[in-house]
């Protein structure tokens, strides 16, 4: 296993669109678990493969808080079959956006398909924290980031700040 650089913005690649996943093979699996050392050693709750700049439809997740066993949650080729019409706001963030956190609306419920870490295809209600986090996480396989979702303005006060966090570093 090995970690991985993280992206920042404004890392023009962290704007494409990834590739669906032919086949979850040992190759696939060891890039989920650098994916997954690199979340946890960020430390993050999510991270998607365009944010260490593979342009692959993988995600990996861990929702458990820091008392309970770790629960890695693998997602190849994820698709969103339903989208409640209901929504919810959460004060978001990203590790390819350091430092900024702001309120999006998101649908509070999700109905998921997606392939997992053995291959096999799996369909799953989402709701709280998940439905937040794989609705994030699956905007970066599409390019889109979580300050998209904000005002022109608070976007672009957003990357500045990073910016400027980037050359004080
Ligand atoms: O960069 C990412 O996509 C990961 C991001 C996931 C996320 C967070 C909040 C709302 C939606 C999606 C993060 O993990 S940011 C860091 C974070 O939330 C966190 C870090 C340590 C402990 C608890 C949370
Ligand atoms: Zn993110």
């Amino acid at each position: 296993m090995a970690l991985r650089d993280i992206l920042i913005v404004p890392d023009p690649i962290l704007k494409k669109v990834s590739e669906r996943v032919d086949l979850v093979d040992d190759d696939l699996r060891a890039l989920m678990d650098d994916m997954l050392e690199t979340m946890y050693a960020a430390p993050g709750i999510g991270l998607a493969a365009i944010q260490i700049g593979v342009p692959k439809r993988v995600i990996v997740m861990d929702l458990a808080k820091p008392d309970e066993e770790p629960a890695p949650r693998y997602f190849v080729n994820p698709e969103i079959l339903w989208a409640s019409e209901e929504t919810q706001p959460y004060e978001e963030g990203c590790l390819s956006v350091p430092e900024i956190y702001d309120e999006v609306e998101r649908p509070a419920h999700v109905k998921l398909r997606y392939i997992d870490y053995n291959g096999k295809t799996v369909e799953e209600d989402a709701e709280g924290m998940y439905a937040v986090c794989i609705q994030h996480e699956m905007d970066h396989l599409d390019g889109v980031l979580f300050i998209d979702h904000l005002s022109r303005l608070k976007r672009e006060q957003a990357v500045k700040k990073v910016k400027k966090q980037a050359k004080a570093a």
